[in-house]
């Protein structure tokens, strides 16, 4: 099967700040995919890398002093040494700031030009002066400011190259309506309905405010604007327009780009678009995935509300937190990643649940007969279902993983090792044990646990590299024994197998205490990122408390909890909305000064903190019988919402 490819790419990671569970994510995947095909014999190439050019690097390199070359290299050494330390094997690591890259994303962008695809025009947009930024009317904040700083914008413009979309917008509606391009395709729908329906825009692809590009090498003003450098790499890396090698006749077009929903536009509209204009064939699959979570936030670089992965994988073993976020991940939908399902998880499926299995199977065989099995076999009813169980096992796993859906996988496997808990169980071997007539037997229940044990850690090494060797040496399996082919056979382990009694596979974790622990390393991290804040992204406004009260001055404020019934504009006020609400005692109408931030149905239905014994006012003419808690919040202001379960009129003390 050796003349078959496999290409697959994660995103390259921007630099600019140290990488965290969201970026161990994609890289995880598609190492496991990537050696899964291995493991079936492809011949695989995987690529990752860094995307390193652009303002934000230009600024924070400026900001620590140093260059922007010397900034990224040694967050680059970062990813690297995660990468290594999550046991991810990728074949190549592309940095746009490599020779090869710069040489070919010339070219690529010389080539648009001379077809006609690029040309020169005047970009005019709101524009963010400390950022230094253009943002379309989309891309900015819910208040019309910079989605960066959240400060005002300006109408400006700049002389700037485009690179033409619309051409193309027929074929790539095909491509994500009629294919199977994107998984999961049911994103198709918001893809076309907001960008291809309404008019594919050209796309802005240099800049002239900026240096840390790469430069267009016939007008020496402009640098290459992000999403050509940044695509590009998939290409580039396999010697498109370069002398590094001649693989893209081998592996191009990419089976899988993997990336998460942030960035699908980019890869599902504008790289097949450059890969038209350029007359490529277009990539197989772009495989999108959802956001990781902390607690229900997106995690970030610059908050650092994550446990650093160097730590979790420190305190449970890389292989742990890798099944952790496969387990947890399914492609298209978010995941909110948390340190109490994570531990819960290790402990019920891979403390309990396969390190069980595995060190009770091979304690029997060690008990029962000194670690090497008999050659008497005595099978009955119960060994069929059992054995059908685990050979099916493959080609489900299989099915699902041919569309990249890494978490069916990894619950198809656990089925199976529930499977074989419970023909333990079933087979009671602690009573089989008891007399020697039932010694064939018992011989016959462990060896079928072995080639258990031994299928399913075959298929869980692609996903979990570093322990699977530990567990064939236990169970007495040589490497040849777990090759793909022999995963769909039972009884390859020699019927005299002798198994080797080893460390425990996966600790069992005391989750009160770690979980005490991991809040204490999450808040010094929130600390510790709140003081490395750069002097641009640190609050402004020094806090000043008003003037002391006493708790009955606070008891005069009478707050309840209401429920929006009903909201709308006031008219002829951009402000003001006006509010129906449930508080309890008939209802009332509130006027609140939030329509540039809510509009009604972010409102309505949900419950909120009333000020209710606040004397009535109009407002435009509309009377207003208390207010709304919110709390202000850098450009605008956040309606504090209260949990549903709280009944209306209940008082806040
Ligand atoms: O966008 N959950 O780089 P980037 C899940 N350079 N995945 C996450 C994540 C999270 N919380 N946070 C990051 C860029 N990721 C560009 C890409 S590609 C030609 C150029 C992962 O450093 C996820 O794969 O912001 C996401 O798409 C990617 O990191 C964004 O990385």
């Amino acid at each position: 099967m050796l003349d078959k490819t496999f290409y697959i790419t994660t995103p390259i990671y921007y630099p600019s700040g140290n990488p965290h569970i969201g970026h161990c994510y994609t890289t995880v995947a598609c190492d496991s995919i990537a050696r899964y095909k291995r493991m079936q014999g492809y011949d695989v190439k995987f690529l990752t890398g860094t995307d390193e050019h652009g303002l934000k690097i230009e600024q924070k390199a400026k900001e620590k002093g140093v260059t922007p070359k010397e900034y990224v290299d040694e967050i680059v050494e970062t990813f690297k040494k995660l990468w290594k330390y999550m046991n991810v094997n990728y074949d190549q690591f592309i940095r746009t700031t490599d020779d090869y890259h710069i040489e070919s994303v010339q070219k690529i962008f010389k080539a648009l030009y001379d077809k006609g695809y690029i040309y020169k025009g005047e970009y005019s947009g709101k524009y963010c002066t400390p950022c230094e930024s253009f943002w379309t009317d989309s891309q900015l904040d819910e208040n019309g400011c910079c989605p960066e700083c959240h400060r005002e914008v300006t109408f400006a413009k700049e002389e700037a190259y485009f690179f033409k979309m619309s051409p193309f917008a027929d074929r790539i509606e095909k491509l994500l309506t009629e294919t199977d391009y994107l998984q999961p395709k049911t994103r198709a729908t918001e893809l076309v309905n907001n960008f291809i329906k309404p008019g594919l825009e050209d796309l802005c692809v240099s800049r002239t405010t900026f240096k840390w590009g790469i430069p267009v090498t016939f007008d020496e003003k402009h640098v290459v604007y992000v999403w050509i450098d940044a695509l590009s790499n998939y290409i580039t890396a396999l010697g498109y327009e370069n002398s590094l090698s001649d693989e893209f006749n081998k592996y191009w077009p990419a089976d899988v780009h993997m990336v998460a929903k942030d960035i699908m536009r980019f890869h599902a509209i504008i790289w097949p678009a450059m890969l038209m204009a350029l007359d490529l064939p277009l990539p197989k699959h772009l495989a999108v995935h959802g956001w990781i979570t902390f607690n229900g936030e997106k995690m970030s670089k610059s908050l650092g509300n994550v446990v650093d992965p160097f730590v979790l994988g420190e305190r449970y073993g890389c292989d742990a937190i890798r099944y952790h976020i496969l387990r947890e991940m399914a492609l298209g939908a978010d995941s909110s990643f948390s340190n109490e399902i994570m531990i819960n998880r290790i402990n019920s499926d891979l403390a309990n649940g396969f390190g069980n299995l595995v060190s009770r199977t091979v304690a029997m065989a060690d008990k029962y007969f000194g670690g090497t099995l008999p050659a008497d076999r005595e099978e009955t009813e119960l060994d069929k279902d059992f054995k059908a169980v685990v050979i099916n096992t493959v080609a489900e796993v299989d099915e699902v993983m041919n569309e990249n859906k890494i978490k069916q996988a990894l619950e198809s496997i656990f089925r199976t090792v529930d499977r074989a808990n419970k023909y333990i169980d079933e087979t009671e071997p602690w009573k089989l044990g008891k007399s020697e007539e039932n010694k064939a037997r018992l011989a016959t229940v462990l060896y079928n646990l072995l080639e258990a044990i031994r299928v399913i850690s075959g298929l869980l090494s692609p996903f979990m590299p570093s322990t699977m060797p530990k567990v064939w040496e236990q169970i007495g399996a040589t490497p040849d024994d777990v090759k793909y082919e022999k995963l769909s056979v039972f009884g390859v382990l020699p019927e005299n197998v002798t198994v080797h009694k080893g460390e425990i596979l996966f600790p069992r974790i005391d989750v009160e205490k770690e979980i005490e622990e991991l809040n204490n390393i999450i808040k010094e991290n929130m600390e510790k990122a709140q003081s490395n804040l750069s002097e641009s992204e640190k609050p402004t406004e020094k806090i000043e408390l008003a003037p002391e009260i006493t708790i009955d001055d606070f008891a005069k404020v009478e707050i309840r909890v209401a429920k929006v019934i009903s909201c709308e504009k006031v008219k002829k006020s951009d402000k003001l909305l006006c509010l129906q609400l449930d508080d309890g005692m008939g209802g009332r109408q509130v006027v609140s000064g939030i329509a540039q931030y809510y509009k009604p149905e972010d409102l309505i239905g949900k419950k909120i903190q009333l000020i209710a014994n606040l004397k009535p006012v109009k407002l435009r003419g509309v009377e207003s019988n208390g207010m709304i808690c919110a709390a202000d919040v850098p450009n605008g202001c956040k309606v504090i919402f209260v949990d549903d379960d709280i009944p209306v009129g209940s008082k806040i003390r």
